[in-house]
């Protein structure tokens, strides 16, 4: 059995100051590129295979998802279970470490996502806080370190930011399209200032790290290459809410993957 290597990299104090004044942060490596070959190698199978499908881990985030169509948008939820080497990485040790410096000692990984952008095709991510799809009864003390396979640019899906995002409550979102059976969310138009976006390319094995609710964005994919990001989560426990937020878009949340996922549960 592998073991999880040892963290290789930490972040400066002017770095963790503008991670607190911005909510995001870039640095240009986390890993090196022979894990990088490795990952990408076990990434591209589990897409190919639709991994996870069948127990609603694998779906289309920007689309209706049925079973005969190409998915605009694919997402694998907790990719490690579906490859090997997706654990005990560099990239999770040093996320981890940088996680520590940016929210303190008692941080500890919480899930992980795959979202794949093929050459020339599919959706964009709309601009969302990631609280918005989380439990309303929950505080949040989090962060996403999202690492691109290969080079992440303009156009094939870097990761955009609003600085100054995260200080903001959750603000009201919509399903795309207003289709409740489209997992994907979107903020609603005039909740933020989207003229203020700053954008993140990165070479392969880069990394950006954001706040659970800075608002971020990536572009459709219109290079020659694929577009691979491997998404880690990292947090610290907080108390529940006294009252639960109104997330009222997630009551209307009716999607084929959600309903799996249902069936899932209940049969193991
Ligand atoms: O990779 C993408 O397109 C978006 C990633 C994202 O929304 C996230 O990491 O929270």
């Amino acid at each position: 059995m592998s073991t999880s290597p040892r963290p290789t990299i930490s972040i400066s104090d002017d770095q963790i100051q503008f991670f607190r004044e911005n909510g995001y942060l870039a640095i240009d490596e986390i890993t090196t590129a022979e894990e990088l070959d490795r990952m990408r190698i076990a990434y591209d199978e589990i897409f190919a295979q639709q991994a996870g499908r069948e127990e609603g881990m694998e779906f289309d985030l920007a689309g209706t998802d049925e079973d005969d169509t190409i998915a605009s948008l694919p997402q694998i939820l907790n990719p490690k279970k579906y490859a090997d080497a997706l654990n005990n990485t560099l990239y999770e040790a040093n996320a981890l470490a940088i996680s520590i410096q940016l929210l303190g000692e008692d941080t500890t990984q919480r899930g992980c996502h795959a979202i794949f952008k093929p050459a020339r095709f599919g959706a964009p991510t709309p601009w969302h806080q990631d609280e918005a799809y989380w439990d309303p009864s929950g505080n949040y003390l989090s962060l996403s370190v999202w690492m691109p396979l290969q080079e992440a640019t303009l156009d094939n899906g870097c990761m955009q930011f609003i600085p100054g995002s995260h200080k903001k409550e959750i603000l009201n979102h919509h399903h795309i399209n207003n289709n409740p059976k489209i997992h994907g969310l979107e903020v609603d138009d005039g909740q933020a200032d989207l003229s203020k976006a700053v954008a993140c390319p990165l070479p392969p094995g880069g990394a950006t790290f954001h706040y659970s609710r800075t608002l971020h964005y990536t572009s459709p994919n219109t290079s020659d290459i694929p577009r691979r990001a491997f998404i880690l989560g990292f947090g610290i426990p907080q108390p529940l809410r006294e009252h639960p937020r109104d997330l009222y878009w997630q009551k209307e949340t009716n999607t084929y993957a959600a309903q799996k996922r249902e069936t899932s549960k209940k049969n193991t």
